[in-house]
């Protein structure tokens, strides 16, 4: 009797057990499903600026808004005036404003990082023509996909009531972004025109890198 009862508890435990094993082959297949469709939101975010030397000849990976009047037509990716490789960005540094052409990368700046840097180059900026506010060149930095700046910072002023010139491409311009380093942020250069018109002026840049 007492052997009848043994083997009828192992025969019930078999089907049991294989219930456990399926539950936990369920709970294992359904967790990894929900990991592979969890979004990712910076998906779009590369893990340095890609392109910033615009070397694929075009703005690949940039992100732009031109103004709505600009000075000589859009922005362009030229090979006539660069500072490194054969292609640099020439835009206006005037136009129907006040309006602003940005530029904008997704970028997750590396734990160690410190500088943002680029070479820039102004070309005759003339803000004589009934101007009375200068025109500025400008790194904002803001959440990933955009909103309102984290932090503004000033890369080159052209100052109203005279016509100014860099003098050539100024090398390795620095900006500190070092407050943001291990963190997804969007880095805009901002051109911003603060009126209608008040003189023409070009603007280049090129060689633009994180490190
Ligand atoms: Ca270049």
């Amino acid at each position: 009797m007492a052997i009848n009862l043994r083997l009828c508890i192992r025969k019930r435990s078999v089907p049991v057990a294989a219930l456990w094993m399926i539950l936990a082959l369920f709970l294992i297949v359904g967790c990894q499903d929900e990991t592979e469709v969890l979004p990712n939101p910076n998906a779009d975010v590369t893990p340095m600026l890609t392109n910033g030397g615009f070397e694929d000849g075009n703005f690949n990976w940039w992100l732009l808004k031109d103004m709505a009047m600009p000075y000589l037509g859009p922005p362009v990716v030229q090979s006539g005036i660069v500072s490194t490789g054969t292609w640099a960005v020439r835009t206006g540094y005037d136009g129907g404003g006040p309006d602003t052409a940005t530029f904008s990368q997704d970028v997750a700046i590396p734990i160690f990082a410190t500088s943002l840097l680029l070479d820039y180059n102004a070309v005759s900026v003339d803000v004589t023509l009934g101007a009375t506010l200068d025109r500025t060149f400008d790194l904002h930095i803001e959440p990933v996909g955009g909103g309102a700046p984290l932090q503004s910072i000033n890369i080159h002023t052209a100052p109203w009531g005279v016509i100014t010139d860099s003098g050539g491409w100024v090398l390795d311009h620095a900006v500190d972004v070092s407050a943001f380093a291990g963190e997804s942020v969007r880095i805009v250069l901002a051109v911003f025109v603060p009126e209608y018109f008040t003189g023409p002026g070009d603007l280049y840049f090129d060689t633009i890198r994180i490190q």
